[in-house]
């Protein structure tokens, strides 16, 4: 079985993260999206969100599913059983990072290899700190992220003003 790992922060997710789970899932038999639950960052959404709202808007993919982890990702996908990670690209900005992080996790774990999916024109501009911060100062964010995730997003914003 060709299993592969999406991982990411996904705070939240983002219809450009949406677009890579739709395309990796077609050529893989199962598509893990690893959400990482991260001690030393605070994110907006806790690890258990990330993975709910995730969880929601993938129902209609059957091969998909969604998982949080902690620590190495190489650890994780070992575990798992994950011969693939999958990793979008949108500018040349994401791209020194990306090379770095498959190259680290490919000397930690040679059995592993990475695959980028170049964005869809239409999400190049998108990244989950720009929704944070459009919300923040009141923009519609529903071009940005899928409905259901919209709402989440201003009321958690709204708590932590509080
Ligand atoms: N179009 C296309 N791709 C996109 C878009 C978009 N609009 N938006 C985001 N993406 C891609 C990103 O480029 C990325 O590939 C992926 O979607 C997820 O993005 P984020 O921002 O949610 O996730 P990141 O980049 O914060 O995730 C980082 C990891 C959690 C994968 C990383 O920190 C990690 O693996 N941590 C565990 C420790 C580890 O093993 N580190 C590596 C070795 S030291």
């Amino acid at each position: 079985m060709r299993r592969a790992i999406y991982p990411g922060s996904f705070d939240p997710v983002t219809f450009g993260h949406l677009d890579i789970i739709r395309r990796a899932s077609k050529i893989v038999d199962e598509l893990v999206v690893g959400v990482l639950n991260n001690n030393s960052k605070t994110p907006l959404f806790s690890v258990e969100n990330r993975v709910k709202m995730l969880e929601e808007v993938v129902r209609d993919i059957p091969n998909v599913k969604v998982m949080s982890f902690e620590g190495l990702l190489v650890d994780f996908a070992k575990k798992i059983d994950a011969q693939i990670i999958v990793r979008g690209l949108r500018a040349v900005t994401d791209f020194e990072y990306e090379l770095q992080m498959s190259q680290t996790n490919s000397i930690l774990d040679d059995n592993i290899d990475t695959i980028f999916f170049t964005t869809s024109l239409e999400y190049a501009y998108l990244s989950s700190s720009t929704v944070r911060e459009a919300a923040f100062y009141g923009a519609d964010i529903s071009r940005f992220v899928p409905e259901s995730v919209v709402n989440q997003v201003y009321e958690r914003l709204k708590d932590k003003g509080e």
